[in-house]
């Protein structure tokens, strides 16, 4: 219990430390250039994807312009996203992956 004279009223709406953290979309938007191959391997390794799925997930960005791998927490859509495309630029794929506010 605080003492009377430091005692602050809680702020349970306001109080940013007990609001659900924002998400993130991370998308994978597509190009003229990378294998599609490469793509589903993309959603295998960094999405923990089966095949069936990724499969579906890469078709969707082929024949739509994008395609969402999954919604996470700044700091894990961040990595995320570095990663994708450090991959895709070791195997000089020009895949882009980003990621906006859900
Ligand atoms: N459009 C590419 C092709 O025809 C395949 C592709 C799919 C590329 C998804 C990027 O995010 C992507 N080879």
């Amino acid at each position: 219990m605080q003492e009377s004279s430091t005692y602050q009223p809680a702020q349970a709406q306001t109080d940013l430390a007990l609001q659900p953290p924002s998400m993130y979309r991370v998308v994978l938007n597509n190009d003229d250039y990378t294998p599609m191959d490469f793509v589903i391997e993309v959603l295998q390794k960094f999405f923990r994807m089966e095949l069936d799925k990724a499969t579906q997930i890469m078709l969707t960005v082929h024949y739509h312009g994008k395609g969402i791998c999954g919604i996470f927490t700044a700091e894990i859509a961040e990595t995320k996203v570095a990663q994708v495309n450090q991959y895709a630029r070791e195997n000089e794929h020009p895949l882009l992956c980003t990621m906006e506010k859900a």
